[in-house]
């Protein structure tokens, strides 16, 4: 039985190590993603937390930054009554470091600058989540004429590479968050006690 556990642990080693970020929507009533970015690698989770009133984590792209991408991933609406009640959650998975770019599809709120990306280009690079963000409040889209631009927006093969929803049942807490990797950490557990 305890010989077992090296073997167990090379298993899910690869996948338990991998970094959460949490990211909170309209926390306090803002019409914001908290951070506004991430950087993230290859195997890293991005787990968005929803308060009220209803908000989505919706890709785009970022010529377009309110318009979802068809191939993309969407939370859909969240619902949420209460900041003190179960706040439900969203997860993606990163699958390299491509930029994702993300938006509220409540209405006014992308205009409203309710954007967030992961792995922008730096400020001042022109497709930094600066420039991001100020496109999406101009309520223009951008022409894809910038150089570099179009291999990040052309298309369906990036954003299937780069990420994959993970819709949780219906209401998740934090704890609930725990309870969806609750069968690696209790094998983990479970073979540090043995
Ligand atoms: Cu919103």
């Amino acid at each position: 039985m305890r010989f077992s556990f090296p073997v167990l642990a090379a298993a899910i080693l690869p996948v338990a190590l991998g970094a959460t970020f949490n990211v909170t929507i309209g926390a306090g009533g803002q019409l914001r993603y908290s951070p506004e970015t991430v950087t993230a690698a290859a195997g890293d989770i991005v787990n968005f937390i929803f308060h009220p009133s209803s908000h989505s984590a919706t890709q785009s792209t970022f010529n377009q930054p309110c318009v979802p991408l068809a191939s993309g991933f969407s939370s859909g609406f969240m619902p949420v009554a209460s900041e003190t009640g179960v706040l439900p959650m969203f997860q993606v998975t990163v699958n390299d470091t491509t930029p994702i770019w993300v938006h509220c599809e409540q209405t006014g709120h992308c205009r409203s600058g309710m954007v967030f990306a992961i792995n922008p280009p730096a400020s001042p690079d022109p497709e930094s989540f600066s420039a991001f963000q100020a496109l999406a409040m101009s309520g223009q889209t951008a022409s894809a004429t910038s150089p570099g631009s179009s291999s990040t927006t052309s298309g369906s093969s990036s954003t299937t590479s780069t990420g994959y929803p993970q819709k949780t049942a219906s209401g998740a807490s934090k704890q609930s968050a725990t309870e969806i990797l609750g069968g690696l950490v209790g094998a983990m557990l479970v073979a540090a006690v043995l």
